[in-house]
């Protein structure tokens, strides 16, 4: 008897905002404040690594200093990743650790990581809690100035979209949570999982994505409470409502 199917999550700064951490482009968000040209490009980072160092300091000081922890939303998904019958795997956008500290563990961060920095000369990624500054050597070939955060910016390649996709391909139920739908090729995880995999489709967002009318069922409230509620039905149904269309 083959089980329910296998899950693919993607989340996005919504499922982090109820945790403290600006998303990006709700009011007041962070791409209100900051230009994507200027912090988050390589040409930007080649142009002005200070600047840029200063936009991802400010952001790792805050998740690091103490008072930001995962939500229940974080939490759910760790407990549906550890009691579903079948694989449950996270892909997140966000390079944020609280789907780690919520207990998920099948998981990959396609824009990268915060709290990791990569040698820009050797492409060595290391654990990386403090600020990084211009003349930080990197501790894997000593080259000073030469780390960089551990962050996909725009016009680069997202992380293990390999095994993304094999996974879109292969599951049963996909499953969006706090995205606006607004960045590639995330956005069109939900075209793949339903075209690859036949994959049931559901939204989970505070508010219609820009993806809306892609998402057979779709769910809308904070993360902290939709979330949770969505994987309780689950958990207590183990089957997956409906089926890709
Ligand atoms: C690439 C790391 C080549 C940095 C980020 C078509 C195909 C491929 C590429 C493109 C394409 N069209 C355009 C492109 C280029 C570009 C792109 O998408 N541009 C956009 C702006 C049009 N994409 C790229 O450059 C990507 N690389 O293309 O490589 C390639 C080509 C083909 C195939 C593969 C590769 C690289 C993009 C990665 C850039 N790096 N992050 C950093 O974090 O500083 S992207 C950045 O946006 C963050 O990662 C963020 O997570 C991500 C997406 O934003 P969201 O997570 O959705 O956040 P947002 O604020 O937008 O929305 C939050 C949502 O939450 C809202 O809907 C809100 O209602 C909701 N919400 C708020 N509060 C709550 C809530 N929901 C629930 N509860 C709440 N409490």
């Amino acid at each position: 008897m083959s089980g329910p199917g296998a899950i693919v999550v993607l989340t996005g700064a919504g499922i982090s905002a109820e945790s403290g951490i600006d998303t990006f482009r709700d009011k007041g968000g962070i791409w209100e404040r900051h230009r994507i040209e200027d912090v988050a490009t390589p040409e930007a980072f080649a142009r002005d690594p200070a600047a840029v160092h200063v936009f991802y300091n400010d952001r790792r000081r805050q998740l690091v200093g103490g008072d930001v922890r995962p939500n229940a939303a974080h939490h759910a998904l760790a407990r549906l990743e550890t009691s579903w019958p079948d694989e449950v795997f996270v892909v997140t956008q966000n390079i944020d650790d609280l789907h780690e500290r919520a207990g998920s563990r099948n998981l990959i961060h396609m824009h990268g990581e915060l709290c990791k920095a990569r040698g820009a000369r050797c492409g060595v990624v290391i654990a990386r809690d403090e600020d990084l500054t211009v003349e930080t050597p990197c501790t894997s070939c000593g080259t000073s100035g030469a780390l960089r955060p551990h962050v996909v910016w725009f016009g680069e390649m997202p992380l293990e979209l390999e095994r993304t996709y094999a996974a879109l391909g292969s599951c049963a139920l996909f499953v969006a949570i706090g995205t606006s739908g607004n960045v590639y090729p995330a956005a069109g995880f939900v075209t793949e999982a339903r075209q690859a995999g036949h994959a049931h489709t559901v939204e989970l967002n505070l508010e219609p994505s820009a993806g809306e009318t892609l998402f057979a069922e779709r769910h809308y409230g904070r993360a902290s409470e939709v979330v949770p509620a969505f994987v309780e039905r689950l958990l207590a149904s183990e089957t997956i409502e409906g089926s890709g269309t």
